[in-house]
């Protein structure tokens, strides 16, 4: 098996949504055992501490939440995204899912200066396609997939200068789309993967193809793992529950499979709310679905079956 260098990153951000607790979660993924479980794979393990907003000043808002906040963190972790890809590995240890924002910019930008296609793989129950103006919530952990598609109205965060394209996109485990966002991805190439298409034909399919997509262009792929993807039932510690989500072995197909394709470039983990939990079980959960994306196997399996 091939030696990564993953290298930690935490990310407290709580401001992408009202209900708070995701900042605990960098320190839930530490107490759960992340580095020790990929440092059991026999990676190289470096874990460079939490990333910081940059200074910021906070105004009211009829509809954004905690707008000025986001922004900042937007800026702080493009930064962080962009100079840890140069390291190795980079695991993204959320936080709330508006932490996408700044980690998909800032991964985007290391792939154009090694000239390579960046893709993005989005496990979700939903499809966080929303911009400032359609979001009906205020809550901008469901924006960061139309910011760096280059969707409008991202007024005072970072220019995308370069946005991603909407083939290089794959959102799998969809089961709740707002009216807005549905009639705009619709107009869209992203692909998009709901769960009755994952129990009419099983959720190795559409992965595999969309994994051979970015293997033929030889791209980097970034992973952004939101607790929700998974059923409330096996994952509680997250605001947003829906019920219908992937199951504990769905949820590690996927991991296996972006494993034996070795071409995931860089992981987020997200959404999980630590004060919602249970004994710990969700951090855990995530941790061993991280692993198992990093080669944890129970035997060898050479050749693929589908
Ligand atoms: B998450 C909702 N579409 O915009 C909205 O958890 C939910 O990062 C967004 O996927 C959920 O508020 C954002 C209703
Ligand atoms: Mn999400
Ligand atoms: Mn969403
Ligand atoms: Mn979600």
């Amino acid at each position: 098996m091939t030696q990564q260098h993953c290298i930690l990153v935490g990310a407290p951000m709580d401001s992408g949504k009202r209900r708070k607790g995701c900042l605990m979660g960098p320190d839930a993924y530490r107490t759960a055992g992340l580095a020790e479980a990929l440092r059991d794979l026999g990676h190289q393990v470096s874990d460079r501490g939490n990333v910081a907003p940059a200074p910021f000043t906070p105004k009211d808002h009829p509809k954004l939440v905690a707008l000025e906040e986001t922004i900042a963190w937007t800026e702080a972790l493009a930064d962080a995204a962009e100079t840890t890809m140069k390291d190795g590995l980079p695991i993204f240890m959320g936080g709330d899912h508006a932490l996408a924002l700044g980690t998909v910019l800032g991964v985007m930008r290391h792939a154009k200066t090694v000239d390579r296609p960046q893709f993005v793989l989005w496990l979700d129950a939903h499809s966080d396609f929303h911009t400032p103006d359609t979001t009906d919530s205020g809550n901008l952990h469901g924006t960061p997939l139309g910011y760096v598609t280059g969707r409008e109205g991202f007024d005072g965060f970072p220019a995308v200068d370069t946005p991603l394209p909407q083939d290089n996109v794959a959102i799998i485990g969809l089961r709740s789309v707002d009216a807005a966002e549905r009639a705009a991805l619709q107009e869209t190439s992203i692909i998009h993967v709901d769960m009755r298409e994952i129990d009419e034909s099983g959720i190795a399919r559409p992965l595999a193809a969309f994994l051979d997509k970015v293997a033929a262009a030889n791209g980097l792929l970034h992973v952004s793992l939101d607790v929700d993807f998974l059923d409330p039932s096996v994952a509680p510690a997250v605001g947003t529950t829906v019920p219908g989500g992937a199951t504990v072995r769905e949820g590690h197909l996927v991991m296996e499979m972006l494993h034996d394709s070795g071409l995931m470039t860089s992981l987020d983990l997200v959404e999980l709310n630590p004060f919602l939990d249970e004994r710990g079980r969700t951090a855990s959960l995530m941790v061993d679905l991280a692993a198992s994306a990093l080669g944890r196997r129970v035997f060898d399996r050479p050749t693929r079956a589908f």
